[in-house]
């Protein structure tokens, strides 16, 4: 059956009344699924319609709502007789919900909830539940509102993360969604700009400042910092900013943590488990323990230790017949000390 046909017949199941029903924690795709159906129900059927959402929205969609001026629907227990789950791969998602009947509108390669339901608007090739709703719209000839426009554009968006995954099909949905209004600009702003609490973003500019900057070999860049939280934010950075082997040591009350990053660059050039090897290493010299995987690892030493960290390092990589010298030590061991 073609999805137009399938649409069609979920707006006529929906039309003796429905609860539009979302997972848990409902994303930026399933909200504005939810939302267009809803409108669609009420501006195109003359059944009643409402939006619920168990345990409530996510903040990005907490945040693109009230920026395109809708309100944050109330979440709660979902009780109605007929539901439409959107966006919905299992019950586990939805929990506390009562219903007799249910049909769903997904696109999640894996789904459980389509042989429960009677009716599915389900395409796993789909790339979001967004594009499947505006593409069904799209193809029966309805047009909506710029702000659902918008809304729908930020749900492709988000489960795409901004087209990684697109398909032609998927960019004539968009194509036609920019026709009737939707604000790609608008969503970019909404989707990339995210609230990042103060203190992480304090701490990740404190770990900035100390970092001590080291090469390794020709041009492989080997950073350390000191941060008393926010390890894997502080290192993120540090990759971003262009670090091969980004280390962080966070020192607790009678250890510190060392954790270790490594970028895709250096482990083609080193083929091996660099990060657990070197989290390894430092566990051994230092008397402590650690472990992890290729890119991504961790080491637990004694407070006492920290001084000889940099030395430890410089030997695991010398070991390995690599030269490394330090270009600017910065300040993280006085920090960590
Ligand atoms: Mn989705």
């Amino acid at each position: 059956m073609l999805l137009l046909e399938r649409f069609a017949k979920l707006l006529a199941w929906c039309r003796p009344g429905v609860l539009i029903v979302t997972h848990r924690n409902a994303d930026v795709d399933a909200v504005a699924a939810a939302f267009t159906l809803n409108y669609v129900l009420r501006s195109y059927g003359e059944g009643v319609s409402d939006i619920c959402v168990p345990e409530g929205v996510d903040l990005a969609s907490k945040k693109i709502l009230s920026a395109l001026g809708f309100s944050v629907p109330k979440s709660g227990k979902c009780v109605g007789k007929r539901i439409v789950l959107i966006d919905v791969s299992t019950l586990a998602q939805v929990e506390d919900v009562e219903f007799s009947e249910c049909s769903v509108v997904d696109h999640h390669v894996v789904n459980s909830v389509v042989e429960v339901c009677g009716l599915a608007v389900y395409d796993p090739k789909a790339g979001a539940t967004s594009a499947l709703i505006a593409e069904a719209l799209m193809n029966l000839g309805f047009t909506v509102p710029r702000a659902y426009a918008t809304l729908l554009l930020a749900g492709i968006m988000f489960d795409t993360r901004f087209l990684r995954i697109a398909s032609s099909r998927l960019l004539r949905v968009v194509s036609w969604l920019l026709d009737v209004g939707g604000d790609l600009e608008e969503v970019s702003r909404l989707l990339t700009h995210q609230e990042i609490p103060y203190s992480e973003r304090i701490a990740k500019l404190k770990s900035l400042s100390r970092m001590g900057i080291y090469v390794v070999g020709e041009d492989n860049i080997l950073t350390m910092t000191c941060v008393g939280a926010y390890e894997a934010s502080s290192l993120r950075v540090a990759l971003d900013a262009g670090s091969d082997i980004a280390i962080a040591v966070a020192p607790r009350e009678d250890s510190a943590r060392v954790v270790i990053r490594v970028s895709s660059r250096l482990l083609q050039e080193f083929k091996t488990p660099v990060a657990a090897e070197l989290a390894r290493y430092l566990g051994e010299n230092l008397g402590g323990s650690g472990g992890g995987h290729e890119a991504a690892a961790g080491v637990v030493i004694p407070l006492i230790s920290i001084r000889s960290l940099e030395d430890a390092v410089f030997q695991f990589f010398r070991l390995r017949g690599y030269k490394v010298r330090a270009l600017d030590r910065g300040r993280w061991m006085e920090e960590c000390t």
